[in-house]
């Protein structure tokens, strides 16, 4: 049987590659439902870059890849959703890459603060050897990362006071993500940190079970939280980038084919939401001023002084077994800065 498919291949080859240019028929891709999960709405940058990843895969495998995308946390939290994936009970998600440090603990690096200076110095790390070897680790837990989307700068809102030093955040209830580094940041800064899942945060900030939180203004507009937080404080104390994720279960199963259009559609993704944010970034701090926040920047100085008060969380890091880790790291974003 072997020989004789071997023998017809060989002989269908050649009319399969005169056919491929017209028809996606030529490849091996069975039709296929992709359920692809996130946190924000449907109308954020993240929703935007889903509804194009649906668009490319449909183009990409002549409609047999069909992905539907679920908005807002309808299919869990990125923790849930991780460990869906894992399980092969969900197919693919976008999420926190500071989410996934329960999973593979060397994810942390990203999430300490005042590394990158720009998106570009962000990009040629995360797209490049650092990047691709941490998205790499998560192969041996059930995962594929595929590319990284811009979540942002994090930026800080809360109901209380405006910010404008760093002892403006003693005794805001501040909510971070489920991660030691952002824990120990805002204890640090003199916060009270609670950590909290993003699908959970709008009720928390409404009900006052929290003050505050610090996000990207994009999803501060997205995400709505100008109806419940006053005040914005401009800090980029993170660049936090988004992953998206396969469950390696069901991505293995696949046909090479199939594989190749997910990969490609992937990144033509992630340089859409790239670009789709940074754009729509520009105009959200306008947009949040119009719907009354009262926003400040912090002073170089300031942040100089956070720089210093974030020391020992980053010590922490460091001797918890991360010195090697976020040094190889400096080294990537200073080949960048030359
Ligand atoms: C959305 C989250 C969000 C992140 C957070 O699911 O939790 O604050 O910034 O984008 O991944």
């Amino acid at each position: 049987v072997l020989l004789a498919t071997g023998l017809a291949a060989a002989i269908l080859a050649p009319a399969a590659a005169i056919l491929a240019p017209v028809a996606a028929s030529a490849q091996d891709i069975k039709p296929r439902l992709i359920r692809f999960g996130y946190g924000l709405s449907e109308s954020s940058n993240q929703g935007r870059a889903v509804k194009f990843f649906v668009e490319e895969m449909s183009k990409r495998s002549g409609g047999k890849l069909k992905v539907k995308g679920f908005a807002d946390a309808s299919l869990g939290s990125d923790i849930q959703m991780q460990n869906a994936l894992i399980g092969g009970a969900q197919e693919m998600m976008v999420g926190s890459t500071a989410t996934l440090v329960g999973i593979v603990k060397d994810f942390a690096v990203f999430d300490l603060p005042f590394l990158f200076n720009n998106e570009q110095e962000a990009d040629a790390v995360f797209d490049g050897p650092f990047g691709q070897k941490l998205a790499a680790k998560l192969n041996d837990k059930g995962l594929v990362g595929l590319v990284y989307w811009e979540n942002g700068f994090r930026n800080l809102t809360n109901s209380k006071r405006p910010v404008e030093k760093v002892e403006d955040l003693k005794g805001i209830k501040l909510r971070v993500m489920q991660n030691p580094v952002y824990i120990d940041m805002f204890n640090g800064f003199g916060a009270n940190a609670v950590p909290l899942s993003f699908s959970e945060l709008f009720t928390a900030m409404e009900t006052g079970t929290v003050d505050g939180q610090e996000n990207p203004v994009t999803t501060i507009q997205s995400s709505k939280f100008y109806e419940v937080q006053k005040y914005l404080t401009i800090s980029k104390h993170v660049y936090s980038p988004w992953i998206v994720l396969a469950s390696k279960r069901w991505y293995d199963g696949l046909s090479n084919d199939e594989r190749k259009i997910i990969n490609e559609a992937a990144v033509a993704s992630r340089d859409f939401e790239r670009k789709d944010s940074r754009e729509a970034s520009k105009q959200s701090i306008a947009y949040l001023k119009d719907k009354g926040m009262q926003i400040n920047e912090l002073s170089d100085a300031e942040l100089g002084r956070m720089r210093e008060m974030v020391k020992p969380a980053m010590d922490k890091f460091a001797a918890d077994g991360g010195a090697d880790l976020l040094n190889e790291l400096q080294g990537e974003i200073n080949k960048v800065r030359k």
